[in-house]
C-alpha cells in the first residue's frame, strides 16, 4: 500500500524542476536563521497533520461556525508556526498559483527544518492534495498523549497507520529538536500515577533540575527536550532517554522493550556522524509523509491554507 502511494506521489510530482522546492528552502533558510526556535514546532506539525486523517493539511484549517477544527484540540495548544506556512504559501502562490498544496508545504518545511538544523536530507515525494475535513475530536483520538507507555498502548496509535516499532523509536528521535511545556510532563515530577512522588524511572538527579523550572501548575514555561542541543538535529535525545532524562513517559518507556531499548542504546553510543539514525529517520519520515494522502482528483489545492477554497 505504502509503496503504491509513493509511486503515485512521485509520478504526480508537480515540482519536478525543483522550482517550488527551491522557493520553500530559500524562505525556510531565512526564517530559521532569524527564529531558530521554529524548527521544533514545524517538524511536529507534519506529525500532527499526518496522524489525523492522513497528510492532507487538515491541521492548518480554521474552525468554522459550529464546527471546531483540529486546531481547537488539546494537543494543538502548543502547535506553532502557522504564520510560517502562510508565508511560504504566499511565496509559492506568487510564483506558481494553484500548484503546491498546503499538505506538500508542511512536508517540505518539515524536511527543510531538519536539514537546516544539521539533520539528514531526504527527497520528499510531492503531489499531495488538501483535504476539507478538520475535526477537533479526530485530533484527540489520533494523537498519542505523552503519558502513554511506548511498549503497550502507544502501538495502538502507530500500527493502524502502517508504522511499526522501528518507525516509532526512530521518529521519537525527532524530540532532539524543540521544547515542551511543563504541563506536558509535570505529573512525572510531582504526582506520578497518584503516588505524590516523582516517576521512579526518572533520573533522581534530574528531577530537582526539572522541578526548579516547572512548578506544579505551570502551564507556560518551556523546557528544552534535549538540553544543550535542542536546536541541533542529532542523536543526543537518545542519550537522555538512556539516562532516564527524557521528559515523557512515551519516550522513557522505549527502554522497556528489548528492540526499542537496543535502538536507543545504539544511537546513544554513537560518537560523530549518526549515519544509521539519519538514514532511518529519513526513511520513516517518508513513510509517515505518505500516509493516507489525497491524490489525483481527490481534495484540492487550497489557495489559503487556513480555509477550504
Ligand atoms: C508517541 C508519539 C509522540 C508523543 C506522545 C509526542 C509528544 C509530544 C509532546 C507532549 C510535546 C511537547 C508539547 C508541548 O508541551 O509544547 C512534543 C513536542 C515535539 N514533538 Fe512530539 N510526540 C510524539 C511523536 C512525535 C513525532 C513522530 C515527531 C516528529 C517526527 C515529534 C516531534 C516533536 C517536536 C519537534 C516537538 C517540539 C515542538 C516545539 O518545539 O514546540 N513528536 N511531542
Ligand atoms: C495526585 O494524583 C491522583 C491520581 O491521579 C489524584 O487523585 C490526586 O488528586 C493528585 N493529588 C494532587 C495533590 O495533585
Ligand atoms: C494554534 C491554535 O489555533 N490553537 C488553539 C488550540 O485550541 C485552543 C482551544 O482549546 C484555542 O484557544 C487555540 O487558539
Amino acid at each position: 500500500m505504502v509503496s503504491i502511494i509513493s509511486i503515485a506521489l512521485n509520478s504526480l510530482s508537480l515540482l519536478e524542476e525543483g522550482e517550488g522546492e527551491f522557493i520553500v528552502r530559500d524562505e525556510m533558510a531565512k526564517i530559521i536563521s532569524r527564529v531558530p526556535s521554529l524548527a521544533g514546532p514545524l517538524l511536529r506539525m507534519h506529525f500532527h497533520d499526518c496522524f489525523v486523517n492522513g497528510c492532507d493539511g487538515s491541521v492548518l484549517l480554521n474552525s468554522t461556525p459550529g464546527s471546531p477544527s483540529e486546531k481547537e484540540s488539546i494537543p494543538n495548544l502548543s502547535l506553532r508556526g502557522f504564520g510560517t506556512i502562510d508565508r511560504v504559501k504566499a511565496k509559492l502562490e506568487q510564483a506558481c498559483p494553484g500548484v503546491v498544496s498546503c499538505a506538500d508545504i508542511i512536508a517540505l518545511v518539515a524536511r527543510d527544518v531538519v536539514l537546516l538544523t544539521k539533520g539528514p536530507y531526504w527527497d520528499v515525494p510531492t503531489g499531495r492534495r488538501d483535504g476539507a475535513r478538520s475535526v477537533k475530536d479526530d485530533a484527540l483520538n489520533n494523537l498519542p498523549p505523552p503519558f502513554f507507555d511506548a511498549t503497550r498502548n502507544l502501538y495502538q496509535f502507530f500500527i493502524p497507520k502502517g508504522l511499526d516499532a522501528k518507525d516509532q523509536v526512530v521518529l521519537l528521535g525527532g524530540h532532539t529538536l524543540g521544547t515542551s511545556h511543563c504541563s506536558s510532563f509535570s505529573s512525572r515530577l510531582y504526582n506520578f500515577s497518584g503516588t505524590m512522588m516523582p516517576d521512579p524511572t526518572l533520573d533522581k538527579y534530574y528531577v530537582p533540575r526539572l522541578k526548579s523550572k516547572c512548578k506544579p501548575d505551570d502551564k507556560t514555561t518551556l523546557v528544552e527536550m534535549d538540553p544543550g542541543s535542542f536546536r541541533t538535529f542529532d542523536t543526543s535525545y537518545y542519550r537522555h532517554i538512556a539516562k532516564g532524562r527524557s521528559l515523557f513517559t512515551s519516550d522513557e518507556t522505549l527502554m522497556l522493550d528489548p528492540f526499542t531499548r537496543d535502538y536507543v542504546l545504539r544511537q546513544a553510543g554513537v560518537a560523530g556522524y549518526p549515519a544509521e539514525f539519519f538514514a532511518d529517520f529519513a526513511a520513516s519520515m517518508v513513510k509517515m509523509g505518505n500516509m493516507q494522502v489525497l491524490t489525483g482528483w481527490q481534495g484540492e489545492i487550497r489557495r489559503h491554507c487556513a480555509f477550504v477554497n
